[in-house]
């Protein structure tokens, strides 16, 4: 009864032929929460993000509550006691599913920040910024999009030795780099850049340890330069020489 309480709640509400699933990640992840509470100890579930409610492992028996404090209505309970496991599965597997557009993108990007892309959405700054379409910040939103114009690049002044670098606000066994390049045009102006990742922010960066060098990716080419990993909070891309632009469309850093 308690269950089905929750249930008819939330699809009384959404009765309707209307598409609704851009507007329900937030109640579908009060739902989760609400019928996880039923099983699984509280201060568990405490501050629990969505990301972390699917990940939950079930199987943990540290995580639930005890069964005789169990609280799911007198019907359902002669059945959870002999197949929990195969309900609360079941609960984490349906309800992913109902909710497979905004919160499971959301859920997606989440897991690309954490395990796998570090730059995504870092601090950034560069020598020089020529002009809005090319901050700094372009180059880790996370759209490889080559063309300058579509404001997705970043683009320096014509100066010497200019540089980019990104913040990871944290230190990182750091041991592959993903570079994408301008497409529209002059992808020759990247040849000879380095890839530098440390701690010091002396010379802003531009001095920390050399992890690969750029001698050439095509226009709008993305290239992946792997190495022994190099711990390092700090990742500049620095392109040595007089009277130079550097231009970079994606910056991407993985731990492994
Ligand atoms: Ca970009």
């Amino acid at each position: 009864m308690a269950i089905s309480r929750t249930f008819s709640t939330f699809l009384t509400k959404y009765q309707t032929d209307e598409p609704v699933m851009p507007f329900i990640s937030k109640d579908l992840i009060m739902l989760m929460k609400s019928l996880l509470k039923k099983f699984i100890k509280e201060e568990i579930l405490n501050d629990i993000t969505a990301l972390q409610m699917v990940r939950l492992d079930t199987t943990d028996k540290k995580a639930r509550k005890q069964l005789k404090i169990l609280d799911i209505g007198l019907g359902a309970e002669g059945i959870i006691k002999v197949s929990m496991d195969v309900l609360v599965i079941l609960l984490l597997a349906l309800l992913p599913g109902l909710c497979d557009t905004k919160l499971m993108a959301d859920m997606r990007r989440s897991e690309r920040q954490i395990s796998r892309d570090l730059a995504l959405g870092g601090k950034t700054a560069q020598s020089s910024t020529f002009n809005f379409l090319g901050l700094a910040k372009h180059a880790v939103d996370g759209n490889r999009n080559s063309n300058f114009l579509y404001g997705s690049c970043t683009h320096t002044n014509l100066e010497n030795n200019p540089w980019w670098r990104v913040d990871l606000m944290g230190v990182y066994k750091i041991s592959r780099v993903t570079i994408t390049n301008r497409g529209d045009c002059c992808g020759e102006w990247l040849s000879g850049a380095q890839i530098r990742i440390g701690n010091s922010l002396n010379s802003n960066g531009n001095n920390n340890e050399l992890a690969a060098t750029i001698w050439s990716i095509p226009n709008g080419g993305t290239e992946t330069y792997t190495f022994k990993h190099i711990k390092g909070r700090y990742v500049n891309i620095v392109l040595p020489g007089i009277f130079k632009i550097l231009i970079l469309c994606e910056v991407e850093v993985y731990s492994r």
